[in-house]
């Protein structure tokens, strides 16, 4: 049976705020949770990760949870622990104290931004290919995919981890072509990480099918996601603008970009 009630972290973020607008008509009530206010929704729970007892009280009587919450650039060691590393294990713990048998976790191409870049369209990256973070971020990122593999196997929690590429209304760098995940394709992805059975604990890809893609979808696919968009379009106008990657440039070397080079810092 398709979950309906979700606790959606990170509920204030970009996505969060995409998501809000994209999940419930496919007949999610979203349950919302931020360390900042969220617009509009006075009745969003505004906590934070590290308050055990609000994150236990925010997953009790959900049906799943999707887990965007947490520092989404680069920022001190000791941040990214707090956030995205402690606040992480508090969720899983929540959601095995209160029976929650199902999360999707936002990981992200930063778990292995030192890949070097395939050619464009070839699809090469594999799920299998080894974790490369290019950031404490992406570190964090691996840790979560890690918890969340321990979680299936110990307690029986299945996961989701989409390792996601640049989910935006649109694409912004010739980098994205590549990686871009338009808001659409994020629901629908969503949808079926919540929705398809037997997923233990599952990594995927998550973008659109850009006709420049570097990675494998068919993890995604195969929880039956089919994305309907393309970055394409964009192409001609980004790159007359910024010019093709540069293979001299370091930062157009790897999978994660400026992140190896010189990351965007949280807060942004
Ligand atoms: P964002 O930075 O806009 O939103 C993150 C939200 O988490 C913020 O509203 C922030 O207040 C909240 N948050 C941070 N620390 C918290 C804490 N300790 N307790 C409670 N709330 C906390 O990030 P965005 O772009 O919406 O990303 C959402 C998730 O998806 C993040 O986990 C990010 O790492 C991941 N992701 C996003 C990508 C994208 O293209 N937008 C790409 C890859 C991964
Ligand atoms: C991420 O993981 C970030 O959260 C997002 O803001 C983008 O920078 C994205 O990666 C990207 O690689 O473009």
């Amino acid at each position: 049976t398709a979950p309906r009630t979700v606790l959606l972290t990170g509920a204030a973020g970009g996505l969060g705020t995409l998501m809000r607008e994209l999940l419930p008509p496919y007949g999610y009530r979203l349950r919302l949770f931020d360390q900042r206010p969220v617009d509009g929704e006075p009745e969003a729970i505004t906590a934070d990760l590290a308050d055990r007892a609000a994150v236990r009280e925010a997953v009790r009587g959900v049906d799943a949870i999707i887990h965007f919450a947490g520092i989404s650039l680069e920022a001190p060691f000791e941040q990214i622990l707090r956030a995205n590393i402690e606040g992480t294990y508090h969720l899983y713990e929540a959601a095995r104290e209160e029976g929650v048998r199902r999360i999707v976790f936002a990981s992200s191409n930063h778990a292995v931004g030192f890949t070097p870049r395939p050619a464009d369209g070839s699809g090469a990256i594999g799920i299998g290919t080894p974790r490369r973070p290019d950031t404490y971020y992406g570190l964090s990122k691996g840790f979560g995919e890690d918890l969340a593999s321990l979680y299936w196997d110990l307690h029986g929690i299945e996961t989701v981890s989409l390792r996601i590429g640049s989910c935006f209304p649109r694409p912004t760098t010739v980098r994205m072509l590549s990686i871009w995940m338009s808001p659409a394709d994020c629901a629908r992805l969503l949808h079926a990480a919540l929705t398809a059975e037997g997923v233990g604990h599952t990594v995927a890809y998550a973008s659109s099918a850009n006709t420049r893609l570097w990675w494998d979808l068919t993890t995604a696919r195969a929880l039956g996601y089919t994305p309907q968009d393309d970055s394409e379009p964009y192409a001609a106008e980004l790159i007359a603008a910024q010019g093709e990657l540069d293979p001299d440039n370091p930062e157009h070397a790897h999978l994660g970009g400026a992140f190896c080079t010189d990351p965007p810092r949280w807060p942004y």
